[in-house]
């Protein structure tokens, strides 16, 4: 009886196609803002204090040699880089005992250390470090400091240091520009799983996060609940994903490709299960699963043949890839039953 129960309800359900909208994409002016990201230090070789600059800036480029119970007789430090791009504005090395000599040309692009008949003791290892500077006209992209010679050696022990890194990328960048948006749902009943916020990361291509809690405000109407985010150190010319999360809804990720200007990029959040955004987990989200499972159209798949990934994924409340399971929870779910439904 149960199940003609449920299969009545299919019957019964009028068909709404729901219109559906894609998060906008706006351009907005550019607030300010700087970022920062240190590199690591600890790196035997070369590495950078930034990974990424704006024109003007400066940061250090950092040989480290690693401690060692060793002395050298020789040290010979040479770093190379592109001098339409960069400049050194400070070269100051030192090395304990025999003579040393230190240089640095930006017209050439080098900066050089070399000391002979030294006695340099390497038990608390070596660090060389040398300020420079993106130039005004420096092109934006990533640009390579290379240790072009890296030699710290006794001819007597025959030590001689291998460095694991000869080459540090710096990545030159153009501005700050910001992402940022409303965050939105609209449920009928709240999810059990809602605390009233949203939490927002964005990603970018190396995987550097940065994340907001956004408070999530109910309409006048109690229906619809909003909160704004809004990350003001994204960087032009970069590409990055967007997670928004909220307690009962379904996860939404989209990837986004920033240009020169800020971007206004709006999340609508759906509760897990209502396909059709109406704020209810009701059996027209079935009707939608069902349609999508016969290959009609549906708020899933438009009629270009085109895939809403993010109401797949909300359809998806069974785990896995899309079936008829996940429109039976559905039901289950209206008509009452025990269902995935339960715990969300
Ligand atoms: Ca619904």
């Amino acid at each position: 009886m149960k199940v003609k129960r449920i299969l009545s309800t299919i019957a019964a359900v009028a068909v709404a196609l729901c219109s559906f909208s894609l998060p906008a994409i706006t351009g907005v002016s550019p607030p300010m803002a700087v970022t920062v990201s240190a590199a690591e230090t600890d790196v035997n070789g070369i590495t950078a204090t930034k990974e990424r600059v704006r024109r003007n800036e400066s940061f250090d480029i950092v040989v480290n040699v690693p401690p060692a119970a060793e002395t050298a007789d020789t040290v010979e430090i040479r770093l190379s880089f592109d001098p339409e791009v960069f400049e050194v504005t400070s070269w100051n090395p030192s090395v304990s005992g025999g003579s040393s000599q230190k240089n640095y040309d930006n017209s050439k692009g080098f900066a050089i250390l070399a000391a002979a008949n030294s006695d340099v003791n390497l038990s608390g290892g070596l660090t060389f470090s040398a300020t420079v500077r993106a130039k005004n006209s420096a092109p934006t992209g990533a640009h390579t400091f290379r240790l072009s010679r890296g030699d710290v050696s006794n001819t007597e022990t025959g030590y001689s240091w291998q460095p694991e890194t000869r080459e540090v990328s710096v990545k030159v960048v153009d501005r700050i520009v910001s992402v940022s948006g409303s965050v939105y749902m609209t449920a009928q009943e709240l999810p059990k799983n809602f605390d009233g916020t949203a939490s927002v990361v964005m990603t970018d291509s190396i995987g550097k996060t940065s994340r907001v809690t956004v408070e999530m405000e109910p309409s006048s109407d109690g229906v619809t609940y909003e909160g704004f985010y809004m990350f003001s150190d994204a960087e032009s010319e970069e590409t990055y994903t967007i997670r928004t999360e909220v307690g009962g809804c379904t996860v939404r990720t989209e990837t986004l490709k920033l240009e020169f200007s800020s971007v206004n990029m709006d999340m609508k959040m759906n509760i897990k299960g209502d396909v059709d955004g109406d704020g209810r987990i009701g059996a027209s989200d079935a009707t939608q699963i069902l349609k999508f499972l016969v290959g009609s159209v549906s708020v899933i798949r438009d009629s270009q043949g085109i895939l809403n990934e993010y109401l797949y994924d909300v359809a998806c409340v069974d785990g896995g890839e899309l079936s008829p399971r996940d429109a039976t929870q559905i039901l289950r779910h209206v008509a009452e039953f025990p269902s995935v439904f339960d715990n969300i």
